[in-house]
């Protein structure tokens, strides 16, 4: 496994968290990183590749030009505004209200966000857009030579859409991957979303699209984060229609229930055409994580790397979601073991 990482995550840390009516640490912290890089390096996967810089330009398949904009420009404005501490939305244009961007920062910041968990600080940007860039050189690589490839994405992606950020994410690294693959050639790509959150944003950016097969097994929304998508109905439209696929299970679901699930996904996937599959790598379904509720055991994620391969396409993992910081590098190195084929226990 080709395993594309490095240190720029580290300037996103923001100081904290809105999280059950507390300010506290963010669960989403650059240990995370250091546990998965540990524990891949423990495993033999010791090389670390490197990307060049996404242009911009290559970010509008994905995103909005103004959206990124905002991004690229958010700390300059706020801090030119007179602020210092984090930027956290706190004012959202709900239903009925005027959907205009505001000349006023705070007023941007609420119309590019969607939830107020998750703050923007002064190195967010170049984090998120490096991170980006780790998902592109890895999609490409694989697409290159076939060989499956990792990317040690932070902050993840899955929950940032066309315009908005939230949920830990500002940049869709998922989808920028999936995009890599289909300009590199491949008519058909899935992207497998096996976070415990629904990846909204994915499912939105590829919504109407045939080309690109969107499956997640995730938290029912009912009960869960993000709350307003990721339901059984939700099936894409136009011409994307039946190229959406949710599973969405109760709390405390066991991970017969969720294998079922994503065996199901993936057939869905194969009978797509799936030519070249990106995985939206959460392990937030562990049954130990803080801020989730399945069943997972750590010998599971073998069985999730298993299951994928089977596809036999060209395969990038993104790195999403995973906050049981003492177990979420076994739990990464599990996937990846399963996926190649190496089933010995950790
Ligand atoms: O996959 N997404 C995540 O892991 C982030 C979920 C954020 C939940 C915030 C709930 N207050
Ligand atoms: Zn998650």
């Amino acid at each position: 496994m080709r395993v594309f990482a490095n240190d720029a995550h580290r300037a996103h840390f923001p100081s904290g968290e809105i999280y059950n009516g507390e300010l506290v640490r963010p669960f989403e912290c650059p240990e995370r990183w250091d546990h998965i890089d540990q524990a891949l390096t423990a495993a033999g996967m010791t090389e670390r590749l490197d990307a060049a810089a996404l242009p911009l330009d290559d970010l509008a398949a994905v995103h909005d030009p103004a959206y990124v904009e905002f991004l690229d420009d958010a700390w300059t404005d706020w801090t030119a505004a007179g602020n210092t501490g984090d930027m956290i939305p706190t004012c959202f244009p709900a239903r009925r209200m005027v959907q205009r961007i505001p000349d006023d920062i705070d007023g941007r910041l609420g119309y590019f966000a969607f939830a107020a968990e998750t703050a923007i600080t002064s190195g967010t940007w170049s984090a998120a857009h490096a991170a980006a860039s780790l998902a592109t050189a890895a999609a490409r690589s694989t697409i290159d030579d076939g060989a499956p490839s990792f990317a040690l994405c932070r902050p993840p992606g899955h929950h940032a859409s066309k315009d908005f950020f939230g949920g830990y994410c500002f940049i869709n690294n998922a989808a920028v991957a999936a995009t890599t693959m289909r300009r590199a050639g491949a008519e058909r790509v899935a992207v497998v979303d096996v976070d415990f959150h629904h990846g909204n944003g994915t499912q939105d950016i590829f919504w109407n699209r045939r080309d690109v097969f969107f499956g997640s097994v995730h938290g029912d929304p009912a009960h869960e984060f993000p709350h307003f998508s990721g339901f059984a109905d939700e099936i894409g439209d136009g011409d994307g229609m039946d190229a959406t696929c949710n599973r969405p299970l109760p709390p405390g679901t066991d991970a017969a229930t969720w294998f079922a699930a994503l065996d199901d996904l993936i057939d869905r996937a194969h009978n797509h055409g799936t030519e070249a599959l990106v995985v939206s790598l959460g392990v937030d379904t562990f049954e130990n994580d803080p801020i989730s509720s399945f069943r997972l055991a750590s010998r599971d994620f073998f069985g999730i790397g298993q299951r994928l391969a089977a596809l036999d396409v060209p395969t990038v993992y993104c790195m999403e979601g995973g906050y049981a910081v003492d177990e979420i590098g076994t739990n990464v190195v599990n996937v990846l073991h399963g996926h190649e084929g190496l089933t010995h226990l950790r």
